[in-house]
């Protein structure tokens, strides 16, 4: 805990961008999920069992089994996190020019389809883009979107088409089944990949069994098994889902796609049976990722975000609704509806709810949205959130109940705010390194 003096100077020295506080100066950590869950007793048990045998590593092995058990593929390379995988699956199914189909994008995800000459376009539902639509698939593809991409540019100028279950960007939205199965056969009509961002597909298989026709009666891990299937590949942040710290993998269905990725792993990440990781944090992913699609801990994981936000709801906080896998998604347009987008009202909220209280949250709007690489003017994403993350198997009820009760002061407060300055802007990923003036403060 720390004094409104201590933070004060903590959120200065750190230009308000909440990714440059010390954590030490943090009280409830609600930046991300990512890397910052609590490993089980067995994780625990299975890292001393590392085998840190520079090729070959038992471990590896655990690892590939795990990951062809739970997620049916059938090559995998390990990275270092997920945009190792990101970075290799890039380099290797992207043409210069060529068109890259996304249902919404992801910062880093993004990132690597443009460096690697991909131009990012969004074909995600119109519902996405809207905080208060209640539809409950959110993350679905717009079918007539892609199908329009295709027929304008040609299916020899799409890369492959980019889904991600669940939508990070979107407040932790899923796809449907229907959805995946669809865009299935479209890219079969037109000979198309379609890879996976599987970081949080758990997640997404938990509200399929929740909402979709057909699937109450099957285990997540079924439906989890049965989504992969519809895909060519996959690319994870196990950072998330299969609660590890560090630790990540591309995997891959076709054998000679899987060769390059082998081939270039060697090049940017480590050799193809540890790719960047110890043996033992290989070892402790196997167990994570058995463990991730456990029915008790996927519901009480879940649970848990809806609880913080059914007491935002009874306080008439603003979020995106319906709540999602990972986060409560606060709505910055509405809850600081007197700050225009370049005021940065969603950096504001999460620079104010530190000062207020000490619970660290993250900026997702206009700030990491980053700039357009061709007219290089701000994107404007119609979503400008704060992101209140939950980490699987770390807080408790009652840090919940701090969180909405700092949230609800913050709210009743909400017009003395006035915005942030931008003052420092880095080139890459610009909001986790970003520096802003807080005028007045
Ligand atoms: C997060 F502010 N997510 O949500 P890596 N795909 C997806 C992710 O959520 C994801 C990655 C790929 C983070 C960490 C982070 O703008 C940010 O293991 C759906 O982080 O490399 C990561 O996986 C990349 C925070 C990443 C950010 C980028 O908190």
């Amino acid at each position: 805990m720390t004094t409104p003096e201590e933070r004060a100077e903590a959120a200065a020295a750190a230009g308000y961008n909440t990714f440059l506080l010390r954590s030490e100066d943090v009280y409830i950590d609600l930046l991300t999920d990512s890397g910052t869950n609590a490993m089980s007793d067995r994780q625990w048990a299975a890292l001393m069992l590392g085998d840190e045998a520079y090729a070959g590593s038992r471990n590896f092995y655990e690892f590939e089994a795990a990951v062809r058990e739970t997620y049916g593929y059938q090559h995998v390379v390990p990275t270092h996190q997920g945009r190792g995988a990101e970075h290799l699956i890039s380099q290797i199914a992207i043409r210069p020019g060529q068109f890259v189909p996304a249902n919404m994008y992801f910062t880093t995800t993004r990132e690597h389809q443009e460096r690697a000459g991909g131009v990012f376009v969004d074909v995600i539902i119109d519902e996405a883009h809207d905080p208060v639509s209640e539809h409950p698939f959110k993350g679905d593809v717009d079918l007539e979107k892609l199908e329009s991409l295709i027929a304008r540019e040609g299916a020899g100028q799409i890369a492959y088409v980019s889904l991600a279950g669940t939508v990070n960007m979107a407040g932790g939205q899923p796809v449907s089944m229907g959805c995946v199965r669809a865009v299935r056969a479209l890219c079969d009509v037109y000979g198309i990949l379609l890879f996976l961002d599987a970081t949080r597909m758990v997640e997404n298989a938990f509200f399929i069994q929740e909402r979709e026709a057909g699937y109450a009666d099957k285990t997540i891990a079924e439906i989890l098994k049965e989504f992969c299937s519809y895909t060519d590949g996959a690319w994870m942040s196990a950072k998330k889902d299969s609660l590890v710290n560090i630790g990540g993998w591309l995997a891959l269905n076709d054998p000679q796609l899987f060769d390059e990725a082998r081939n270039l792993v060697v090049v940017f990440e480590g050799l193809h049976t540890y790719g960047g990781l110890a043996g033992r944090d290989m070892a402790a992913m196997a167990v994570g990722i058995a463990e991730s699609v456990q029915e008790d801990h996927i519901r009480a994981r879940i649970g848990q975000v809806r609880y913080l936000g059914e007491l935002l709801d009874a306080a008439g906080i603003p979020f995106v609704k319906p709540v999602g896998g990972h986060a409560i998604f606060l709505d910055a347009r509405r809850f600081y509806s007197h700050l225009a987008q370049d005021k940065f009202p969603a950096q504001t909220l999460a620079a104010e709810l530190y000062l207020d209280s000490g619970v660290r949250s993250m900026e997702r709007g206009i700030v990491s949205a980053g700039r357009d690489p061709q007219t290089g003017e701000h994107n404007r994403p119609r979503l400008e959130l704060t992101r209140l993350t939950i980490p699987r198997r770390v807080y408790t009820q009652a840090h919940m109940d701090i969180v909405a009760e700092a949230v609800e002061a913050l709210y009743a407060g909400r017009d003395s705010a006035k915005g942030l300055v931008m003052t420092y802007e880095p080139r890459y990923l610009r909001f986790f390194q970003a520096r802003f003036d807080r005028p007045g403060g």
